[in-house]
């Protein structure tokens, strides 16, 4: 029993793509496909067999290289050369015993820098056995942490597309919760795998994708494991009414990337795990709670009527075709006429600002105009400032409170500047609105009463007999009349602005 689990720690991962990080303008190629794995997947035995890849991915420095390490000493023991071993596996052992350790498989270990460059693959493909007798392949990826500040981005964000594409099914690891930054992510990942194949003029095989939530800290809740993962994931994910509009369009763009999402939830490891250099993958020294949860866990996800078999395009596809797939996929990253996912980002994030502030913008000029146009179309400059000042308060506090890719960045200071001068703007507007308002009324008061003060005094000068008064006189009721036939077309204009003459039921 013991030899089988050694037996991981007789091979090496080997590499399946290469990544350099050359500048986008450089003629080296950025992606390279290890040549050598299409040997591996053409092996005889395994070369026409349906396929399952599972597939780790997520931020760097979290545990992506220790995890899939249990899945491989599972397959290991579970699967591997079953016919040279005498006694059949018994599930329930395949961690070993407390003394043993969690050596050999994907490097994973105590560092600052990234451990994982590229997309490793484990060089055993598993054979195991469905209940119908049918043989199927496994084969494990470990994928490179995003966010590691070495690399670009658009790097990091390709390869996660890309395990995503080869993968059937893919963890995304991420620790203590999945907070809407992970989410945002892994759409922007999703839409960038989903531009690789429709460039590759193929149809996106996303199929199942796990949470894989690490140090979660809410197990009281969601009890570890599975089962309060997937009920973190309805209340997290998939029921989203409650959350913001935004938050729910990338929720609605996920769900419709994948065939199928599902959640699992892992207590931490342990201190000894997590903060002792000298840890070198001894069981007792990973705190039972973590083992327990993971005992169960793996077994699950790897029984293989739980497999998910990779199909593209509707149809299974086997190990040895496979290849071709990922080539096709590594061939289209290096075309130079693909968008890079910075820029996808970057418009992405544009859009969503540009977005939130147009809003922004329509609640300001909304307040405004309701005010002041309730008002008898005018009111006086200090009251019309209140207002204004009342409506960018608040058109800038929904501006700061909503979701948008890239929120805090560049985008966001871009686009406040917009906002607050586009307000300001439009309040010069409403003030040069309201001053011509408060000068066509006092013009209006005041014409009157001239002329009314010009009739009486041509009515004294009238009395005195005084030469052409009446004459004056005269003018001044034109004056009047004038007066009043423009005030009468002024305010029918007025009603008819106001749709005065519409009926109500129009
Ligand atoms: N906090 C925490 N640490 C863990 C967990 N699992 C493993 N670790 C520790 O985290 C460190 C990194 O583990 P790796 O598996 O190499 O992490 P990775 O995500 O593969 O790292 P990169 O490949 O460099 O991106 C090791 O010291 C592990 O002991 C976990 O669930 N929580
Ligand atoms: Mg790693």
């Amino acid at each position: 029993m013991g030899g089988s689990w050694d037996a991981v720690g007789q091979e090496l991962p080997i590499t399946l793509i290469n990544v350099t990080n050359s500048p986008d303008n450089s003629a080296k190629k950025r992606f390279a496909l290890n040549e050598n794995v299409e040997k591996v997947l053409s092996a005889n035995d395994v070369c026409d067999l349906k396929v399952a890849i599972v597939s780790v991915a997520g931020i760097m420095r979290a545990g992506k290289s220790f995890l899939i390490s249990f899945l491989l000493r599972y397959a290991t023991y579970m699967y591997y050369k079953l016919e040279d071993r005498p006694e059949k596996p018994r599930e329930e052992l395949w961690m070993g015993s407390e003394m043993g350790a969690l050596n050999g498989g994907f490097q994973w270990r105590h560092a600052v820098r990234r451990q994982t460059n590229g997309i490793l693959m484990w060089p055993v493909i598993f054979k195991c056995k469905l209940q119908n007798g049918e043989s199927i392949g496994l084969i494990f990826l470990d994928t490179q942490g995003t966010h590691d500040g070495e690399t670009t981005s658009s790097i990091w964000s390709s390869v996660f597309a890309l395990s995503t594409l080869i993968s059937s099914l893919q963890m995304y690891n991420v620790m203590r919760a999945i907070g809407e930054e992970q989410l945002q992510n892994l759409e922007l990942y999703g839409g960038y795998g989903k531009l690789i194949a429709q460039f590759s003029a193929g149809e996106t095989p996303y199929q199942s994708l796990m949470f894989i939530v690490r140090d979660f800290k809410n197990g009281m809740e969601y009890p570890f494991g599975i089962g309060g993962g997937e009920a973190y994931l309805q209340d997290q994910v998939i029921n989203s009414s409650s959350f913001p509009k935004q938050s729910q369009e990338v929720r609605k763009h996920i769900m419709g990337f994948f065939e199928n999402l599902s959640c699992c939830v892992l207590p931490d490891p342990g201190p000894k795990v997590m903060e002792e250099k000298s840890f070198d993958g001894k069981m007792r020294d990973i705190d039972l709670r973590f083992r327990e949860v993971i005992q169960k866990f793996v077994p699950t996800i790897l029984t293989p009527e739980n497999l998910v078999l990779k199909k593209i395009n509707g149809n299974f596809v086997t190990t040895r075709e496979m290849f071709n797939y990922m080539r096709v996929w590594v061939d289209c990253l290096n075309d130079a006429s693909l968008p890079r996912p910075k820029s996808l980002f970057t418009s992405t994030s544009m859009n969503d600002h540009n977005r939130v502030m147009n809003a922004a913008l329509d609640m300001y000029s909304l307040h405004l105009e309701a005010l002041v146009c309730s008002k008898n179309c005018f009111m006086k400059n200090d009251q019309l400032k209140a207002i204004h000042n009342l409506a960018f308060e608040d058109a800038l506090k929904y501006f700061f409170a909503s979701t948008m890719l890239g929120k805090g960045g560049e985008a966001t200071e871009i686009f406040h500047k917009i906002l607050e001068d586009s307000m300001n703007e439009k309040f010069f507007e409403y003030q040069a609105l309201n001053n011509a308002r408060i000068e066509i009324l006092e013009k209006a008061v005041r014409t009157p009463i001239n002329v009314f003060v010009c009739i009486g005094i041509c009515t004294v000068l009238e009395y005195l007999e005084f030469k052409n008064a009446a004459w004056l006189k005269l003018v001044s009721y034109a004056a009047l009349l004038q007066w009043l036939k423009t005030t009468l077309v002024g305010g029918i204009m007025i009603l008819k602005d106001r749709n005065f003459w519409k009926r109500s039921d129009d």
